[in-house]
């Protein structure tokens, strides 16, 4: 290949900020963000979901980062602290952990995405970074921010909104938007209930991923501005986006041209988990032989804040018989004594005792699992004690007396259901 003479674009994610929003309840995770916020909650084995953004920011280059919390924040904020701390102002970068403080107003937390952005203008004026990457903490994918910047920066856009197709019928949680052939946005409605389809494609629509592309200085006038507006819900999908795409500002990018993947992966990978029938679903994929989402790409790693454990220990049961675990993920600090799991995700310090069965079990940190019991299509929340004999999955009508069983016939179980059962 002939040198074409032409040097490649400067990088932007190193003068940008990632601003992500990881203050939103996600409430139709039941019990699982009773006592954390969604973007706290644990995915995959080890991380929790909010590792997914921040891994991605800081994979695409990207070393000023904030985090604005507000519900339900404490396991949020001692997570960002433990793992995502070595960001270091001496070398020009930036980690902030901002909870709604109430900063601007005595009488307002964060109302909206938009004013929790607004309420932390002075910080972000003082790092002054070019442009702000806006993201959800609450997404699982893996995304190069940086393609973006540069389609944004080439584009001379106001606003860069990351987009992708879904199925038309499943676009009514998201802002749909129309775009023209160079891209530009043409039309949006936020959660639109009969979605508008992508021209020719009466089955698809257009859906944007709440990731938002600006310049730092547009963007604080527009807070400013909409700040100041009385009708205005101080959101980024109601009244900020609308606003810009009106003016013909709004630039749509497409998630496929910028997603990351391994050799394994097969398509673009992006999902929400906001269930707990997609949550399950979402976990227990990672055991296919072939799972839609890597998370051994050592290319794009998922960085997160893990405790030291010993390793995963397999013993005989008390009757000779082994203890294991096929087409599962086994995290550190596991012991399978005497217990088989089919399909199943253990996270970190997960204890089976002799004679469990697991089958499409997902069972969070320090599960303790009695003897005897047998748990099907379940996931069991942080250090639930699983008394001996549990059978769950086996009875409908049983498990939704005693647990929170989903339309798909998943099981939630906390220690507070099991206490009320004693
Ligand atoms: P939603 O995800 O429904 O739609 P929203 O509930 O505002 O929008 O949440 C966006 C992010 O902001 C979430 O990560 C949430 O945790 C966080 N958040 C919400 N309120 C907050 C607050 N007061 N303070 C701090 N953080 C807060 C948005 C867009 C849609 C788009 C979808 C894609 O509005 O247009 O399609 O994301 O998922
Ligand atoms: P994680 O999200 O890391 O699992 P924990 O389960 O330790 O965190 O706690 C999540 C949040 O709930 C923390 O704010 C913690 O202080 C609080 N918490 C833990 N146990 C209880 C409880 N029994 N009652 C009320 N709050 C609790």
């Amino acid at each position: 290949m002939g040198d074409s003479g032409e040097r490649p674009p400067a990088p932007l994610a190193r003068t940008a900020m990632a601003f992500v929003l990881a203050g939103g309840r996600g409430s139709r995770l039941m019990e699982l963000t009773d006592r954390r916020a969604k973007p706290a909650v644990f995915f995959g084995g080890k991380s929790r979901i909010i590792d997914f953004a921040l891994s991605n920011a800081i994979n695409s280059g990207i070393r000023r980062v904030a985090v604005a919390t507000q519900y339900k924040a404490h396991s949020l904020i001692r997570h960002l602290q433990r793992g995502w701390n070595f960001l270091r102002p001496e070398r020009n970068e930036s980690f902030d952990i901002l909870p709604a403080s109430q900063r601007v107003s005595e009488h307002a937390w964060y109302q909206g995405t938009a004013d929790a952005v607004f309420q932390n203008i002075d910080i972000i004026e003082d790092l002054a970074p070019r442009h702000i990457v806006l993201l959800a903490g609450d997404h699982i994918y893996k995304m190069d921010y940086e393609a973006m910047l540069q389609q944004h920066v080439a584009a001379g856009a106001e606003v860069t909104v990351s987009c992708m197709t879904v199925p038309r019928m499943e676009a009514t949680g998201f802002g749909v938007m129309a775009v023209d052939e160079t891209g530009r946005i043409v039309d949006f409605v936020e959660k639109p209930a009969d979605p508008p389809a992508i021209p020719g494609q009466p089955d698809l629509a257009l859906a944007s991923m709440g990731i938002y592309v600006f310049e730092t200085r547009f963007l604080i006038e527009q807070l400013r501005r909409d700040a100041a507006h009385p009708g205005s819900s101080h959101d980024f999908g109601k009244d900020i986006i609308p606003h810009l795409v009106a003016r013909g500002g709004a630039l749509a990018h497409r998630f496929e041209t910028s997603c990351v993947r391994s050799s394994m992966e097969a398509s673009p990978y992006w999902r929400d988990v906001g269930t707990v029938d997609a949550y399950w679903e979402a976990n227990i994929d990672l055991t296919d032989v072939i799972p839609g989402l890597d998370l051994f790409d050592r290319d794009w790693p998922i960085w997160t804040y893990a405790e030291i454990t010993p390793p995963a220990k397999f013993v005989h049961d008390v009757a000779g018989r082994r203890g294991e675990a096929v087409a599962s993920l086994v995290s550190g600090g596991c012991i399978v004594s005497g217990a088989s799991a089919r399909r199943s995700l253990l996270f970190t310090n997960v204890h089976l005792h002799s004679f469990v069965k697991l089958e499409g079990a997902v069972l969070l940190p320090e599960v303790d699992v009695g003897r005897n019991a047998r748990l099907t299509n379940v996931v069991v929340d942080r250090g639930v004690r699983i008394p001996e004999g549990l059978v769950v999955g086996e009875d409908p009508e049983a498990d939704a007396a005693r647990f929170r069983r989903t339309e798909k016939g998943i099981c939630l179980i906390t220690q507070a259901m099991l206490d009320r059962l004693a």
